[in-house]
């Protein structure tokens, strides 16, 4: 309840901010995109973790004004980063709240034209658990990635009823869940999740990201097995957008 409280408003407080967390292709080291990740700092409560305030705002409803924040600033950004040379795309993480706004891909679009950015800069993240599978919301989706955004499902494989949602939502990218990276050691059953999640992807022409990657063994072991993309600490924690373009010119 001390939650839902400090939350009304916040927004309007300028208490959130957007980090970022880069997205490296394996095989260069190269950034290629980035994730949005929201951070709220309350002038009592301190730092609150998403994890805690986004359940929250999905009931209050909420997080349909402040997941519009975060889509703007993420595009405006790419936008940014895009017209300093550097190709990189955006990743923003999307509830199942806002799929349900008649308007979502609309704006979505809306919001791409108003930054000048195509619509191929932009991934739109979505988690399989949360996801009710309603026909509005996959409808949003078709909508989205008919005009050029790319989706994601996020944590796959962690989610009730993964192989389903694959037959009925639009899909471009699965992020394999940091869970399945941390039992990663070397051994074919360590690796067993990790693999399997990227044959099926290779099969179905879809991209895989690996979330929670720590380890050099772990990045080397998922290129391996055949994941193009890397994201965790072994890269770089979530940062402010200028250390993004920072490590973009340091690999290039
Ligand atoms: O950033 P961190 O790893 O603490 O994120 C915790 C959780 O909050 C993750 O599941 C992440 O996907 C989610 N999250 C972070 N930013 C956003 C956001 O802008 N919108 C939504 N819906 N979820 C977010
Ligand atoms: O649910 P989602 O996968 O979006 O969660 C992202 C969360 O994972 C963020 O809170 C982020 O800080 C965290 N995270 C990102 N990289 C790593 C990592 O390498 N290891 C661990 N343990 N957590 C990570
Ligand atoms: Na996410
Ligand atoms: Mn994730």
């Amino acid at each position: 309840a001390a939650i839902a409280e400090a939350l009304e408003g916040a927004l309007q407080r300028d208490e959130f901010t957007v980090l970022y967390q880069p997205i490296v292709d394996l095989a260069s080291g190269r950034v290629v995109a980035a994730e949005a990740l929201l951070r709220w700092q309350h002038p009592l409560h301190g730092a609150v973790s998403p994890a805690t305030f986004i359940p929250v705002a999905e009931r209050s409803g909420e997080i349909v004004g402040i997941g519009r924040w975060v889509l703007e600033q993420a595009v405006r950004q790419v936008a940014a980063w895009r017209a300093a040379g550097a190709d990189l795309s955006v990743t923003v993480n999307v509830s199942p709240r806002q799929l349900q706004e008649p308007h979502l891909a609309r704006d979505v679009l809306a919001v791409l034209e108003r930054a000048g950015a195509p619509a191929e800069s932009l991934v739109v993240e979505v988690t399989e658990s949360a996801m009710v599978d309603e026909a509005v919301e996959v409808a949003a989706l078709r909508r989205l990635r008919s005009a050029g955004v790319r989706i994601a499902i996020d944590d796959f494989g962690t989610g009730y009823s993964s192989l389903q949602y694959l037959t009925r939502l639009p899909v471009d990218i699965l992020k394999i869940d940091r869970s399945f990276v941390a039992q990663m050691d070397g051994t074919p059953e360590g690796a067993a999740i990790a693999e399997a999640v990227i044959r099926l992807a290779q099969i179905l022409r879809l991209t895989t990201v690996a979330e929670g990657v720590e380890t050099e063994g772990q990045a080397a072991e998922l290129l391996a097995l055949g994941s193009e993309r890397g994201q965790g600490y072994l890269f770089s924690r979530p940062v402010p957008p200028e250390q993004v373009s920072a490590l973009v010119a340091r690999r290039q």
